[in-house]
């Protein structure tokens, strides 16, 4: 369990409501064990998994809202990653033996440099982020997380894409072993995401490898996966193996799952229904006791990041190209 209580990071600003009730009696336990000397030494986050690394040197980055924040409980024991389970809190529960470190990526296709790449050397250089940002599912449910990341473009540009190099294709790990929920095909394995070029390389394109100013726990895609805040949250891949640079559209896991409900582009849009569900609104996680009466919130186009991201796709029918 690491314990902190520091009071020059960023995430230190933003006041987690939701986590309020929790951390309350968190404190009240930490004082209670003479950790904490007053009500003012209130630590800033918890992890609570073990193994998670403090990030150093982690600057704020541009695009962060003010929203508060969901609390680090939220976001490490409500996820997606079938790859642990279907249930929301199986990944939490059954993400304890996979080994994120250490970690070889490998790049392909398209650019001039290509081969295996260990992931510090990858990021060596870059600076570390914080990027505070919403992240709206595709199920309706929404929450906000304070991401430690580098932005995407600057990683990809270090293996000079070529000319050729149109859309970036990206696969997580397969490891049936570790990963209990790949032992069963309720999505063809290894999940597969991609972007195009040009989106995979605007500025709010987040490589993450932290959240609260730590490592990402097991069940957020450690050690690194893909943030891109103006899509539903199923582009966001999760522990990141390949990374292929590719002329042609590469295939998305749940595109091929159900190509009817699930598009290549996924762009958040209030105004496009799932076939199953309205698009309009979303439940943001902890704002409500037990999430039973979740505060909905109205669903912004482009996830409220149109005014940065809305000129990539002038032209397109946004209907059509969901
Ligand atoms: N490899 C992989 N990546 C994945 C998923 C998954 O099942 N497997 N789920 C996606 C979905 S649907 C969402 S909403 C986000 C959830 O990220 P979080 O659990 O960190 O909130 O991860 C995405 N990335
Ligand atoms: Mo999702």
């Amino acid at each position: 369990m690491l314990i902190r209580a520091k009071a020059d990071i960023p995430a230190s600003e933003i006041a987690p409501e939701s986590a309020w009730f929790n951390r309350r009696a968190f404190v009240a336990g930490l004082a209670a064990a003479g950790l904490v000397g007053t009500a003012r030494a209130t630590p800033r986050y918890v992890a609570a998994d073990g193994g998670q690394k403090e990030l150093n040197g982690v600057s704020r980055g541009p695009f962060s809202t003010d929203e508060p924040a969901n609390s680090y409980e939220d976001i490490t024991t409500y996820n997606n990653f079938y790859e642990f389970g279907t249930g929301k809190e199986d990944p939490h529960r059954n993400a304890g033996n996979f080994k994120p470190q250490p970690w070889t990526m490998r790049v392909q296709g398209e650019a001039e440099m290509t081969g295996e790449f260990d992931v510090e050397g990858l990021l060596s250089g870059v600076g570390l982020e914080e990027r505070v940002y919403r992240m709206r599912c595709v199920e309706a449910w929404s929450m906000v997380i304070p991401w430690v990341g580098v932005p995407l473009g600057e990683v990809l540009k270090r293996f000079r894409p070529t000319s050729r190099a149109k859309h970036v294709a990206f696969e997580t790990v397969y490891r049936p072993e570790e990963m209990p929920g790949q032992k069963r095909r309720v999505l063809d394995w290894p999940y597969v995401e991609g972007l195009t070029i040009e989106e995979a390389s605007h500025p709010l394109a987040l490589l993450a490898v932290g959240v609260y100013g730590v490592t990402l726990p097991n069940q957020n895609g450690a050690p690194l996966r893909l943030i891109v805040p103006w899509k539903y949250g199923f582009k966001g891949i999760k522990s990141i193996v390949g990374i292929r640079f590719q002329e042609r559209r590469p295939p998305t896991s749940w595109n091929i799952s159900a190509p009817h409900e699930y598009g290549f582009y996924a762009n958040v849009n209030p105004q496009v229904d799932h076939p199953r569900w309205s698009q309009a609104s979303e439940r943001r996680i902890g704002s409500g006791f037990s999430g039973l009466f979740a505060r909905r919130v109205p669903t912004q186009m482009f996830n409220g990041y149109g005014e940065q991201v809305a000129h990539l796709y002038s032209g397109l029918d946004l209907r059509r190209n969901y």
